[in-house]
């Protein structure tokens, strides 16, 4: 059956470069794919349309896809935030019991139902947003039992809301107390898990935390063998506080992508470009954790890296359910141009997943798009902290 969504500004974002603009565009779809994608003056005059809907002149653009986030957890860090403004450092917080851990001990003490119901409600909130497809990671449980809940809640939650959700296990996210000093036992212990959470379904990729407060390269590198064993794709949190040589590492493993990368060299980026890995930029976490230190965002383009943005939604360093606020920081904090940064959100936010049916309009793309009532896409950057009242289609279907 065919539904044909007519009357639109699109922003096909097709091809490499630009913003693929058609004004008085249509788009047809057969179930939850796109068949056609053009203006609407030049439908072809065979297409008997099942379904016609006036998308009123509004601007469309792909369905939005968070690549990074970590929305399943307990509790939340407000009182941290306000250590922090007396003069705390992230650093000195993790150190003391605090930081990753404080969520850990909330995350295991809610139930299964609490934990459904907050990861739920966040992905909600991104899905209205105009959020189509969302990584959730684990990490926040950090033992077999808790891990498992939490990926649990979130494959439910992709099986409940329209919205497509891509799971990452983290469990090498930072060391639990019982493994104190044990962080090698920990790795090994991880490596154990994966084969059974990857056998109950729950594990789309393997993250982990590659820095001097979390993991050595070499653990982590033992980790990637562990899932390159299983066949399962690797993602890292690289360079982000400190150059661990940790996205080098990753693209030897084949990385989607690289994560957050601040403190990233010329090698590492050599070394992603010739992987293939997409360097996924958090201006999120970079302005909540008051970072001074700026990707190397020419580098990376001159490399010819895809670029992607997240929210990298978590209650540590950065509690935010709004990408559009990611695009606006993403250009006046990184510099990114307004075109880079709705790339960065959906087609090459959907690559660092390893999905390559999303993220543009064009045929044989998926019909998940999103309607805003604005006039050209370099809004979408431009507003500061404002959600318009988007209407999201998710498989043709508006949700
Ligand atoms: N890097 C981050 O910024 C988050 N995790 C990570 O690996 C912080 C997570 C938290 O503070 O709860
Ligand atoms: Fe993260």
């Amino acid at each position: 059956m065919l539904t044909l969504y007519r009357n639109a500004r699109l922003c096909t974002l097709d091809g490499a470069y630009g913003w693929g603009l058609i004004d008085e565009g249509a788009l047809l779809a057969e179930g939850d794919m796109l068949r056609w994608v053009g203006p609407e003056s030049e439908l072809p005059s065979d297409v008997v349309a099942a379904r016609t809907h006036d998308l009123g002149g509004d601007l469309v653009t792909p369905g939005l896809v968070d690549c990074h986030t970590h929305l399943v957890y307990g509790g939340q860090r407000a009182d941290e935030f306000e250590q922090r403004l007396n003069g705390a450092s992230y650093e000195d917080i993790s150190r003391t019991g605090g930081g990753i851990r404080a969520t850990v001990r909330a995350t295991r003490a809610a139930s299964d139902a609490e934990l459904l119901a907050a990861t739920r409600e966040r992905a909600r909130n991104l899905m209205r947003a105009g959020v189509t497809t969302v990584e959730i990671k684990s990490g926040y449980g950090l033992s077999l039992e808790h891990e498992a809940r939490c990926l649990r809640a979130a494959r439910k939650v992709g099986q409940e809301l329209p919205l497509t959700v891509r799971t990452t296990c983290l469990s090498a996210h930072t060391l639990p107390p019982e493994f104190e000093g044990r962080a090698d036992d920990y790795i090994d212990a991880v490596c154990t898990w994966l084969p059974q959470l990857k056998a109950e379904g729950l594990v789309d990729a393997v993250d982990a935390f590659c820095e001097r407060i979390a993991f050595t390269p070499a653990q982590t590198g033992r980790l990637f063998d562990a899932a390159r064993a299983l066949g399962l794709p690797v993602k890292l949190h690289a360079e982000q506080l400190s150059d661990q040589g940790g996205a080098a590492l990753a693209a030897r493993y084949g990385a989607l992508s690289c994560d957050h990368l601040e403190y990233l060299d010329a090698q590492g980026i050599a070394a992603m470009a010739r992987a293939g890995s997409v360097a996924v930029l958090l201006p999120g976490a970079f302005y909540f954790l008051r970072e001074t230190r700026l990707p190397p965002v020419a580098a990376l383009r001159e490399a010819g890296v895809p670029i992607a943005l997240a929210t990298d939604h978590n209650p540590g360093s950065s509690p935010t359910l709004n990408p559009l606020l990611m695009l606006n920081m993403a250009c006046t904090l990184f510099r990114l141009t307004p075109e880079e940064a709705l790339r960065g959100f959906a087609v090459n936010g959907a690559r660092a997943l390893g999905l390559h049916d999303r993220g543009q309009l064009a045929a044989q793309q998926r019909a998940d798009f999103v309607a805003w009532p604005l006039h050209h896409p370099n809004e979408l950057s431009y507003w500061l902290g404002l959600n318009p009242a988007c209407r999201v289609f998710i498989g043709g279907q508006e949700v």
